[in-house]
């Protein structure tokens, strides 16, 4: 990084990394520049009222907040920068005792439905940590024009911890899979915003809840799940929209059709069949579930407001994903996509988590430029420059990531 650090604390970062140190940290003004705290698991608070500074809150009944898009620099998100989403009201997170904690599989599709203490789980099942790539479905959607409904995400709704656990395809083997099994059907403890029935059901096809990257898990970087992230067990699904990823899971039901749980209806993380025109009306019947991510990639540095002087290289750097696929390839252009330069890639520590790409650039005279990422899946999907296919809910968006810098 060769962006004058000191031209870059006067701005935007000094603010956000001191208000996102999560205790008061001595002598925190001597650390080198842009060093960040270690994850200290700082996410013990439950209620909306104390969110940490650093994050941009979107609502708070349901609560709904994201980090600044810098503060995702890391290779694995720690536990208190990862985007917070709910649905409905949060389940009181201090009455919660992991010791009596319940988990059942069920379901038409279940040959023995069980019931498993979470101690039962990580004695019985083989446990397993992994990163896994868990974006919200409306990701981005700020950037849809005509603007769509919903919350008004930034591409900050997008995180890759590490996660312990059980695999789902284990625990479902454990009960026996019937052969007219369809789709999942995730269960968890909270409750509509109304206070009357579930926020949010959801599932995925059955072949999905099978994969490797389907996990029960118990661990957030190595520490118990913060309560904001589904505290104490959590379905996490790599690759396919968050909203999959039951917090608080009470559990999995296996079921002989497609789940019609909460939220598994049109228009709720669906998109049209057919391609629509920008702001078009679509019938309810003529939507298709999301059934996994696309490719994209996410710019952490520089941030936009950078200011660098002629001649200085700029190294650019990120994160890229690609659904349940590898990315391929990366290219940064500072020139609206006249050209574009290869950066260097990382291969996933595991598949579904996301890669770490960065190059060094010339900016060949003085003034204002934007950099764009675009990130190339293993068969060939690339992310459009500006908006992908527009969809009434704002879901996928994946064009171009862009930041502006300055040659002075
Ligand atoms: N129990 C429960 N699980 C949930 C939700 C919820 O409202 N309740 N929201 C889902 C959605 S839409 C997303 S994008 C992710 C967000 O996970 P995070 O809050 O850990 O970032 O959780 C999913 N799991
Ligand atoms: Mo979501």
């Amino acid at each position: 990084m060769t962006i004058d650090r000191r031209k870059f604390l006067k701005g935007a970062v000094a603010t956000s990394v001191t208000a996102m140190l999560p205790l008061n940290w001595a002598f925190a003004q001597n650390r080198p520049a842009g060093m960040a705290p270690l994850d200290v698991s700082a996410v013990t608070w439950s209620k909306a009222e104390d969110i940490p500074s650093h994050f941009n809150v979107l609502n708070t009944s349901p609560l709904n907040a994201m980090p600044a898009e810098h503060l995702l620099a890391p290779a694995k998100t720690p536990a208190d920068i990862a985007f917070i989403r709910w649905n409905g009201q949060m389940p009181d997170f201090e009455s919660i005792d992991p010791d009596t904690w319940e988990f059942t599989v069920d379901g038409e599709s279940i040959e023995t439905p069980k019931t498993y203490t979470i101690a039962e789980l990580k004695k019985k099942f083989k446990t397993h940590t992994q990163q896994l790539v868990l974006e919200c479905g409306g990701n981005s959607r700020e950037n849809f024009y005509p603007n769509a409904k919903g919350n008004q995400w930034s591409n900050s709704a997008v995180f890759c911890a590490e996660w312990t656990g059980v695999l789902v395809k284990d625990v479902l083997a454990d009960c026996g899979v019937k052969s007219d099994a369809v789709y999942t059907a995730h269960y968890g403890a909270d409750k509509h915003i109304s206070g009357k029935g579930a926020a949010i059901s959801r599932g995925v096809p059955i072949e999905a809840a099978m994969s490797e990257n389907a996990m029960i898990a118990w661990g957030m970087n190595g520490e118990n799940i913060p309560f904001m992230h589904g505290y104490p067990l959590r379905i996490v699904f790599g690759g396919r929209p968050g909203s999959v990823s039951q917090k608080c899971a009470t559990g999995m039901g296996v079921r002989d059709r497609v789940h019609d749980g909460k939220k598994m209806g049109a228009p709720a993380y669906q998109v049209p069949k057919n391609p629509v025109a920008p702001g078009e009306k679509v019938d309810n019947k003529d939507f298709k579930i999301i059934e996994e991510m696309i490719v994209k990639s996410l710019i952490t540095a520089p941030q936009t407001g950078g200011e660098l002087t002629l001649g200085q290289s700029l190294e650019v750097s990120g994160h890229a994903w690609a659904g349940t696929r590898d990315v391929a390839k990366v290219e940064v252009s500072y020139d609206y996509g006249t050209t574009w330069q290869t950066a260097s890639l990382t291969k996933p520590v595991n598949p579904m988590a996301w890669q770490q790409w960065k190059i060094n650039v010339k900016l060949p005279q003085t003034g204002y430029y934007e950099i764009w990422a675009r990130a190339t899946d293993t068969k060939g999907d690339t992310q459009p420059m500006v908006q992908p296919q527009w969809n009434p809910k704002g879901y996928l968006f994946n064009g171009c990531h862009r930041v502006a810098v300055r040659v002075v």
